[in-house]
């Protein structure tokens, strides 16, 4: 049993990033029983559901002539533009059905506003609109979170180095994880979580 301190924080264990959905991960089905055993090993479990409209700026889709996996400039920066998944309300968004949500405490949903992208737990990707995490964590007393989840490289990593920079011990399980390892993303992610001092486990 881990300190009341601590939170486990689970990414996006959703339809669509898991084999057979919109934005599957390789392999995202496969972490599931671990993290499933990890919940009875901490006080306090989050889930993060990535809940997008279908109007969603993230959506290639929505841009005209845009392929999935090309960069587009967003005012907050560039942006990756994803097939669309997660829409709110669809199987897809859904939980897959082997991830066990009753010892969830807090279910955080993000990316929902059509306009910005949101990868991290903390904040949207213009790093400053919160979500709401930060607070609840701090009410709580907590001063650790484990993340694990899907992807790697995107919503488990900028969630970890955010939590480290709000100034929380943050700890990445990798074998509870799985990368979606676009261009280089998962060396790249890999190395801006060490920089931010978050430490990477198995
Ligand atoms: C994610 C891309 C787009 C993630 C979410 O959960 O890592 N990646 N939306
Ligand atoms: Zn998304």
């Amino acid at each position: 049993m881990h300190p009341a301190t601590d939170a486990l924080i689970v990414i996006d264990v959703q339809n669509d990033f898991c084999p057979g959905g919109a934005l599957a991960v390789a392999g995202g089905d496969e972490i599931i029983i671990r993290i499933n055993g990890l919940m009875e090993a901490f006080g306090t479990v989050v889930l993060t559901q990535d809940w997008h409209p279908a109007n969603h700026a993230s959506f290639a889709a929505n841009h005209p002539g845009a392929t999935p996996f090309s960069l587009a400039q967003m005012p907050y920066g560039p942006q990756v533009l994803w097939p669309t998944h997660c829409v709110q309300g669809s199987k897809g968004a859904e939980f897959h059905r082997d991830l066990w949500t009753d010892p969830a405490h807090l279910i955080v949903r993000k990316g929902f506003r059509p306009e910005i992208d949101s990868y991290s737990a903390f904040f949207e990707n213009d790093h400053s609109t919160p979500t709401g995490l930060d607070g609840y964590l701090r009410s709580r007393g907590i001063t650790a979170v484990t993340l694990v989840g899907l992807a790697t490289d995107y919503c488990v990593a900028y969630s970890a180095v955010d939590a480290a920079g709000l100034g929380y011990t943050a700890t990445v399980l990798e074998g509870a994880a799985r990368a979606i390892d676009l261009n280089g993303s998962l060396a790249e992610a890999r190395e801006k979580m060490r920089a931010a001092g978050v430490r990477l486990e198995a």
